[in-house]
């Protein structure tokens, strides 16, 4: 039995340690177990009934008959909840990430109403019993209905499935241009102002705090070495040559539901950073994560390359459902939007390892570094590639 804090300290630390985060507890229908059953998620222990007592406040069908942690996501903690009818996905929102979590959960309603309206498939928010999207106990919480029938990858087998998220990331903009941008909250400010993530990064490197610059020198180089690359999209918005949309921010593979039937995309997951941007966050973040021969935090860098022929299939999919609104100048500047998002990611990855691991999960004690590791090799070959990756996106555009 976990008694006392300490113990319970202790014990999360373990859990870290042994990496053990997926513990997976069945709670009994109709009597739920105990109190002193604890799941382990992200190195944090928390009570069974706790969980429970929180889940049972939202308007969900059916008995819970189980809680279990779920998904691959860097930032909320996600379980998945089995009633006796229906699937939820219930997250503890993060709150050091999101500051104003009332702003971002209108957003998310917002903007789920007006798909919704629309016709476009959702993410469909379940409020709680007193009539509010999330729970303020203890920690922000909310409960979406889980959509069943789809699954997320991490890395892309099959090209088709990659041309089909372009297609939907490309489509989900041209849904959002009529959203009204003054209605959302900037839930993360500055978010993709890379030269700000830069500073960030210089603030983190003068600090060292852990005494880890030693042991990413080659990594601190590039990023340093780069610095005169990081300011052409912030400096495009600012002097209107890139026009500002309504944009997710965080298109990266898992962040999109494909149908397991017939391996078309569902539904755009991962509201929370919807906010005005550019075109070449969303294109640009996808072509980071997906256009990869590994996995993001893959140890073996001699494994680790931008595939051409996946940038030109995700291309086809977004560029072709973007043709009548993108620019000459976003069209142009797509390549480089890749780079951007992918050494800006690098960055942030390096700038979370140098600054003691607050912000991303992580698995293990140098996570973080073998993520960065990755962002900055696929950020040099995309370097390399420029204008071939230019000659697709008009060959694409001029079909
Ligand atoms: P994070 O911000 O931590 O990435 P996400 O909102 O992306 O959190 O959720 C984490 C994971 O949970 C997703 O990658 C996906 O696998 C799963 N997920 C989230 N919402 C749903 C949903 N409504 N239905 C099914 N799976 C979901
Ligand atoms: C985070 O939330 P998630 O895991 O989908 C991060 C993104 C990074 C990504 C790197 C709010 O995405 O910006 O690109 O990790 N989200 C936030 O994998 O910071
Ligand atoms: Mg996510």
């Amino acid at each position: 039995m976990i008694e006392n804090k300490k113990t319970l300290e202790k014990i999360n630390k373990i859990c870290y340690i042994t990496n053990c985060y997926t513990t997976i507890m069945f709670i009994g229908v109709p009597s739920f177990k105990s109190s002193v059953e604890k799941i382990a998620h992200k190195g944090v222990l928390t009570s069974m009934n706790e969980l429970l007592e929180k889940v049972k406040k939202f308007n969900i069908l059916g008995e819970v008959k189980s809680i279990e942690p779920y998904g691959s996501g860097h930032i909320n903690r996600t379980y998945l909840v089995t009633t006796t009818e229906k699937r939820y996905i219930f997250q503890k929102m993060n709150e050091k990430v999101f500051r104003d979590i009332d702003g971002l959960m209108k957003n998310v309603v917002g903007v789920t109403t007006f798909l919704n309206d629309k016709g476009v498939e959702s993410i469909e928010v379940v409020f709680t019993k007193s009539g509010e999207s999330y729970l303020n106990e203890d920690g922000y919480y909310r409960v979406y209905v889980f959509v069943e029938n789809t699954v997320s990858y991490q890395i892309i087998k099959d090209a088709s499935v990659f041309k089909n998220v372009g297609k939907a990331f490309g489509e989900f903009q041209n849904q959002l241009a009529e959203f009204d941008a003054s209605k959302l909250v900037e839930t993360i400010k500055q978010f993709h102002d890379t030269p700000k993530r830069f500073n960030d990064f210089k603030n983190a490197l003068k600090e060292d705090k852990l005494d880890r610059a030693k042991t990413c020198e080659k990594e601190i180089n590039f990023v340093l070495s780069h610095a005169d690359t990081y300011s052409l999209a912030m400096d495009g918005i600012k002097n209107k040559t890139i026009p500002l949309r309504v944009t997710h921010n965080d298109t990266k593979l898992n962040n999109i539901l494909m149908d397991a039937t017939t391996g078309e995309a569902r539904v755009v997951i991962d509201l929370d950073t919807i906010m005005p941007g550019s075109m070449l966050f969303d294109f640009g973040d996808s072509i980071r994560f997906g256009a990869s021969t590994v996995q993001e935090d893959e140890k073996d860098l001699d494994k680790v390359h931008f595939s051409l022929d996946l940038f030109r299939v995700y291309a086809e999919g977004f560029v072709t459902a973007m043709k009548e609104s993108i620019t000459e100048k976003e069209a142009e500047m797509l390549p480089y939007g890749s780079y951007l998002m992918t050494v800006e990611c690098g960055m942030r990855f390096l700038t979370d390892y140098l600054s003691g691991d607050e912000y991303f999960a992580i698995k293990y004690p140098d996570h973080n570094l073998v993520r960065a590791r990755t962002q900055i090799k696929l950020a040099g070959e995309m370097e390399q590639n420029f204008d071939k990756m230019k000659e697709i996106v008009f060959s694409i555009l001029n079909k």
